[in-house]
């Protein structure tokens, strides 16, 4: 299949936390179903409406926290192959939920950010948070009140630690796009350049991804499913 010293690097999405009970965005049922995006996922949404901003992250936080939210097999196998594979691998997540640190992955990247974090817009000092946030709360280093927000990135915003993840995928002989719909950039770019980069390219999704053309290898089916199957097949199938 692979030399087994060659790094791989993971990128993940909204569906490989669905069968945890967490909505995707792009789905018939998911997030953007029922909120527009221009009113929660936006800067302008958080200068114009910060309640209506918390409010939406709240919910999502409550739900995470307090929900039977746990990470699924898909998770909990690509731990395993971060544990496992000699070559090292990097997942990089565009979730904000915690599920593949609960599932034991330690060289994680939160691309878009974290839920369980809050962020100082004046300062820049990010806190641990698992309750609500309010106009209210105020920066626990600078002490402003009212310019915490949560610690996760909105359209218009640069994603957290671009350039270590293109250099990793720029270094990478596996690069893996699983549960992600492919709309929105940069991560539907990685494809490309870990193809200029020599990678074998693996798409693991419920359906046809927007880049699916651009994989060399596509699987479709849920991710707890095909994800384990894929891996213990990287791990110990014959080589192909
Ligand atoms: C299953 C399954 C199961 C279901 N098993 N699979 C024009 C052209 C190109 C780019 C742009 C453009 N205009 C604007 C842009 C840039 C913009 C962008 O991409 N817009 C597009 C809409 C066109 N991007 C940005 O603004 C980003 N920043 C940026 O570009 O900075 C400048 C820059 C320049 C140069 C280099 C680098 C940067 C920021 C994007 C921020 C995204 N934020 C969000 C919300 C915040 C976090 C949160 O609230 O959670 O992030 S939007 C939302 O989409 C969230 C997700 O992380 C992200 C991706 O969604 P994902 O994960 O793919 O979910 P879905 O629902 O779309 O797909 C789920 C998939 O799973 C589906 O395929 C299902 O079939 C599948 N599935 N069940 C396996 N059981």
């Amino acid at each position: 299949m692979t030399g087994k010293d060659a790094p791989i690097v993971v990128l993940t999405g909204a569906g490989i936390s669905k069968e945890s009970g967490l909505a995707t965005f792009r789905d018939a049922d998911g997030i953007w179903a029922t909120v527009r995006i221009k009113d929660v996922a936006t800067p302008d949404a958080y200068r114009r409406d910060p309640k209506r901003v918390y409010e939406f992250y709240n919910a999502r936080r409550q739900g995470l926290v307090g929900g039977n939210i746990r990470p699924n097999a898909a998770h909990g196998a690509l731990a395993r192959l971060e544990r496992e594979w000699p070559g090292g691998v990097l997942t990089v997540t565009q979730n904000i939920d915690d599920l593949h640190e609960r599932a034991g992955a330690k060289n994680l990247i939160h691309m878009h950010g974290e839920l369980l974090k809050i962020r100082c817009d004046v300062c820049g000092n990010v806190v641990a948070w698992r309750d609500d946030l309010g106009i209210e709360d105020a920066c626990a280093a600078c002490n402003t009140a009212g310019r915490m927000r949560p610690h996760v990135v909105w359209f218009g915003e640069m994603p957290f630690e671009m350039e270590r993840i293109e250099r990793a995928i720029s270094a990478a002989g596996v690069f893996m796009s699983i549960g992600t719909s492919g709309n929105v950039y940069p991560a539907a770019g990685f494809v490309m350049l870990a193809r200029q980069a020599g990678a074998r390219t693996v798409e693991l999704n419920l359906e046809p991804s927007e880049g699916a053309t651009l994989f060399e290898e596509k699987i479709y089916g849920p991710a707890s499913q095909v994800v384990p199957v894929y891996v213990e097949r990287l791990l110990h199938g014959a080589g192909d």
